[in-house]
């Protein structure tokens, strides 16, 4: 009894701090002359659920490159390397997952799998059906915000550590450097790090993917705003912003943004009053997109070595193998 009623104060406080950490968040976010949030508030039941709708839409194709470069690389990768558990930050589904999955089932040594990410229903729902899946495996999500920490159980050696799906571009060049040395630190003797990227290419192939004619993105993207309205009681109008995403090749990133249709006050309460001009926008989202000289150097700056850089025949998407780098530079 003593135990549950512990858990359910635990519990009832990280929500607490979960909460006022995103009042600062949102703070600081809407008072910067570009405003902008932070893309993890997207991600609530519905936000994962419309994200597995994105990864089904014709227009978005990182998902299908990305499984499809699994697909001919990871049998042969996971014989060699045989892993005996595999961590993975932001596993939303895990759905391209189980092509890693089903090659650690064949080597007969995977034992062990830690999906991460923020999004708790979605990921709790999603380990009871690995559970199912993979049986002889123990399946142990964590519950956690990797920009922030890093919180695992013990873990099984060798370990494979896995970012796929791009989600590194969601973060500018220092905080994406920062979770990278996150992982790295936690990396032990001979295990490995992979990283899934979306390659540089024809801007209008990576913008059509972020502004689908289905309007499942702009649906996405407006989510933030429904979130914000529920854990922080505010009153975004909803049907006073649109979905704007372009993509700028001089920085190589899509911006994806709310655009204000009117001139508005929206009440948060903790903060006040937050005036938003017709036609400023709220920045919801970067999405950086890379090649193999920018990967190798936020390695090196994060103490991993690229031991590998792994691209189908269209050069679409990229894996990069690492390692934890041990000596000195
Ligand atoms: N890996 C999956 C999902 C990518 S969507 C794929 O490739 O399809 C991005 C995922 O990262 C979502 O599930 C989201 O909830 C999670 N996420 C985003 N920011 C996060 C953060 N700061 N900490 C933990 N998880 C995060
Ligand atoms: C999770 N992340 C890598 C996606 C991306 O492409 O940046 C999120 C997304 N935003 C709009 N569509 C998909």
């Amino acid at each position: 009894m003593h135990d549950h009623s512990d858990n359910a104060v635990k519990v009832s406080a990280k929500r607490e701090s979960a909460s006022q950490s995103m009042l600062e968040s949102v703070r600081l976010g809407l008072s910067l002359a570009q405003k902008e949030l932070d893309p993890k508030y997207f991600y609530d039941a519905r936000g994962s659920e419309l994200f597995e709708e994105i990864t089904r839409l014709a227009e978005y194709y990182p998902t299908r490159a990305e499984r499809a470069l699994l697909v001919s690389v990871m049998p042969d990768l996971i014989d060699e390397l045989r892993p005996a558990s595999l961590v993975e930050l932001g596993a939303g589904s895990s759905s391209k997952t189980r092509v890693i999955l089903d090659a650690m089932r064949a080597t007969g040594e995977g034992r062990q799998y830690v999906p991460v990410d923020v999004s708790s229903d979605f990921l709790r729902e999603s380990a009871s059906r690995l559970r199912h899946e993979y049986p002889e495996m123990r399946i142990d999500p964590a519950v956690g915000d990797f920009s922030d920490t890093l919180d695992l159980p013990p873990l099984q050696h060798p370990a494979l550590f896995a970012f796929l799906g791009s989600t590194i571009g969601n973060f500018r060049e220092a905080a994406a450097v920062q979770i990278l040395a996150r992982i790295a630190s936690r990396m032990r003797g001979n295990d490995a790090f992979i990283l899934g990227v979306d390659l540089r290419k024809d801007p209008a192939v990576i913008e059509a993917a972020y502004n689908d004619r289905a309007g499942v993105t702009a649906e996405f993207n407006l989510n933030v705003l429904r979130v914000l309205n529920r854990e922080l009681l505010s009153d975004f109008d909803l049907s006073a912003f649109t979905h704007r995403a372009f993509y700028d090749g001089d920085r190589h990133r899509i911006e994806m943004h709310l655009d204000s249709m009117s001139d508005q006050d929206v009440t948060i309460p903790g903060i006040g009053l937050v005036g938003v001009k017709k036609g400023e926008s709220i920045r919801t989202e970067l999405s950086y997109k890379y090649d193999r000289g920018t990967v190798d150097a936020l390695f090196e700056k994060a103490g991993l070595c690229l031991e590998r850089w792994l691209t189908g025949d269209d050069g679409v998407f990229g894996l990069a193998l690492g390692s934890r780098r041990w000596g000195p530079r």
